[in-house]
């Protein structure tokens, strides 16, 4: 049987091995703080709180206008993971706010008229202080945050 498709994508280090690895009990893929690490598709079948699915890490590098071969490979494999995507994490960084490759992501999502959570990364680290508001300028509603204790 064919599980549904949870894909993460979002510009380099936001932190979507992170999810990965959380979603999956382990450390499935690599997490690192420099930008781009994740280079190409990761699949790894899941269950998370009784749902059964394949979940999908993918690299954050989206370069717009490059002539670069690894990059265009890199952009293929985005596209490629969520046009098979059942729903798409699109994760941005609440510290950093939406910055130009959030919205060239954004375009790609649209593009493909998927359904769409929003997740604001790394909220723990913005105390009391409430910028999520910011993020429905990207048009997939308000974001949900990740709760740092499981
Ligand atoms: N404070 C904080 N740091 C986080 C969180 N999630 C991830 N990080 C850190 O952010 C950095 C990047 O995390 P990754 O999971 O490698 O990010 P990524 O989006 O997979 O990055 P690429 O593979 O380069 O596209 C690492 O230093 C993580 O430890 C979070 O919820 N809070
Ligand atoms: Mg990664």
């Amino acid at each position: 049987m064919k599980l549904p498709i949870v894909c993460i994508i979002g510009r380099p280090n936001v932190g979507k091995s992170s999810l990965f690895n959380r979603i999956l009990g382990r450390r499935a893929a690599v997490v690192s703080d420099r930008d781009g690490v994740t280079r190409d598709r990761h699949y790894q079948n899941a269950i998370y709180k009784g749902h059964e699915f394949t979940v999908v890490d993918t690299g954050g590098f989206l370069p717009d206008d490059s002539i670069d071969v690894l990059a265009d490979s890199v952009r293929a494999q985005i596209f490629n993971a969520v046009n098979e995507a059942d729903l798409v994490l699109f994760m941005v960084d609440i510290r950093v706010g939406i910055t130009k490759l959030d919205q060239q992501f954004a375009r790609l999502i649209r593009k493909l008229d998927k359904k769409v959570i929003l997740v604001a990364n790394k909220s723990e680290l913005q105390g009391d202080r409430q910028e999520s508001y910011e993020f429905l300028k990207l048009g997939f509603g308000q974001p949900r945050t990740i709760p740092s204790v499981p």
